[in-house]
């Protein structure tokens, strides 16, 4: 059995992440991880908990507690904390709390999970055509880095290994200010929706609300990748991802071709509707990548790298990616491609009665006949790749006839359809046969299918079959 040794905190702190050999603790319990690092099939992001205990990070990445991970670090096993390191219960003091620098939230969203904070814009968020930043859905993989504006460093990396350093203040008087508005919809908006007509589907139980629009303000990626010294118009061989790198651990990549487009309004941002970014939405810097799946516009970017290859990240690699119904368990990761531009999608968002008595609606004062009980129905429609929504149909027999909403008009911004398109429906009451449906149309003449468990995924990413709701009267 391997020689036990008596360690002190500081001396554990001492072997932290830039050690070159990393410790973590276990309960009580010291591990030198310095040959276990290239094994941990997470990467680097073990070298966060190093210094300190792994603990409060297997109950972020719970995944930990039940494949065995206690019983391999064992093998690393050097020795114990020093009694005088303990407190009266026998618990290792000052632990760190990874979630203890994160913001307060406003009310009003629905919370599916506060460690890491997840949380979808509730009915009220939902109903508006710009969210509220305190009600845009947010999803965040870990804790809420805490950064200072004025410290911070974006490093944008080139293909030979150059690098080039950009301060906010670098960024905003280099480089031409854009304003744009833009839809940023999670892979796994409506997986709930699947999980409930086909079969359960793994991660977050997201129903409408992980999707939403904001008004974004920064300046082109393109134009800083091209004064970093990449030939934007003339791409060399070697330039094909742009990866980004977030302040905590996430990470992800784009192909460059978007990340140059001069009509793609990639931006490196650092004001969501006209205030600076929310701590929750990537304050200082985040990418905005409209058009493709959320989970490329990396949060508190720190690093831009551009490559030949993909980055490493497991949400390029493993996670955002989509795999046929019968594939489960250990699916062929690498032959499936990353996640980027999205399908198209649309959604109920409400169901409102209107009758005589609501005289102070609109929707009466332009002219129903004030005889009849009225129903709105009213959502969101959105396609990816900027891909305007050209119609949306609606039903209220479930499916069996249609009729056309009407499309709301916005104050959209940016070289291509971006953001989302309201639409509203008002049907009388006594014509409402079953459930309600929608489906939308894209400008390329893409649609969504009917059902669910052709499409189911184990990953439940990209759920865009009908939204079906039932007919219920409100009080
Ligand atoms: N960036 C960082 N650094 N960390 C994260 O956890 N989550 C991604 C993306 N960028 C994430 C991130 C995912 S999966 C989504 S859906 C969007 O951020 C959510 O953006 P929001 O929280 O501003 O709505
Ligand atoms: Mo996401």
């Amino acid at each position: 059995s391997p020689r036990r040794r008596i360690i002190r905190l500081h001396e554990l702190s001492a072997h932290g992440p830039y050690s070159p050999t990393p410790w973590i603790l276990h309960h009580n319990r010291v591990y030198d991880i310095t040959s276990f690092l290239p094994l941990h099939p997470g990467g680097d992001i073990i070298l966060r908990a190093a210094g300190g205990s792994i603990d409060p990070y297997w109950d972020i990445f719970s995944i930990h507690k039940t494949n065995g991970a206690a019983e391999l670090l064992e093998e690393y096993y050097i020795g114990d904390v020093d009694e005088r390191d303990l407190d009266a219960e026998g618990k290792v003091k000052g632990v760190d709390d990874p979630f203890k620098g994160d913001p307060g939230r406003d009310e009003g969203s629905v919370v599916l999970n506060w460690r890491p904070f997840n949380a979808e814009s509730g009915e009220e968020g939902l109903r508006a055509w710009r969210t509220g930043s305190g009600v845009f859905y947010v999803r965040n993989h870990f804790w809420v880095p805490e950064i200072r504006s004025e410290k911070h460093k974006l490093v944008v990396e080139m293909p030979n290994g150059g690098e080039k350093e950009y301060s906010l203040e670098d960024l905003k008087k280099k480089f031409k200010e854009i304003t744009i508005t833009a839809t940023l919809q999670c892979s796994g908006n409506r997986r709930r929706h699947m999980s409930e007509n086909a079969r359960p589907a793994a991660g977050l139980q997201w129903g409408v609300g992980a999707i939403s629009n904001a008004v974004w303000t920064g300046v082109r990626l393109r134009d800083v990748l091209a004064d970093a010294g990449l030939d934007v118009d003339e791409l060399p061989e070697d330039a094909k991802h742009a990866q980004f790198v977030g302040a905590e651990a996430y990470g992800s990549s784009i192909p460059i071709e978007t990340a140059v487009d001069k009509r793609g309004d990639v931006l490196l941002a650092y004001e969501m509707n006209g205030e600076p970014l929310p701590r929750d939405h990537g304050f200082p810097l985040r990418v905005l990548v409209p058009g493709t799946v959320a989970a490329r516009s990396v949060k508190w970017v720190r690093k831009v790298v551009v490559s030949e290859e993909e980055s490493t990240s497991q949400w390029q690699r493993r996670d955002y990616k989509c795999f046929g119904p019968n594939v489960k368990g250990n699916p062929g990761w690498d032959e499936a491609p990353a996640i980027q531009e999205m399908p198209v999608q649309s959604a109920i968002t409400g169901l409102r009665d209107v009758s005589r008595e609501s005289e102070g609606d609109r929707i009466l004062r332009q002219g129903l006949k004030m005889e009849e009980n009225w129903v709105i129905v009213e959502g969101y429609a959105w396609s990816g790749g900027g891909r305007k929504i050209t119609r949306v149909d609606v039903s209220a027999d479930d499916g069996k006839s249609w009729h056309q909403a009407e499309l709301l008009p916005d104050e959209s911004l940016g070289s291509k359809a971006w953001s989302w398109k309201r639409w509203r429906w008002v049907i009388p009451r006594t014509q409402v046969r079953s459930c309600f449906v929608v489906k939308a149309a894209d400008e390329a003449g893409n649609s969504q299918p009917k059902d669910y468990e052709p499409y189911w995924n184990f990953r439940g990413n990209l759920t865009n079959s009908w939204h079906r709701v039932e007919n219920r009267q409100s009080e």
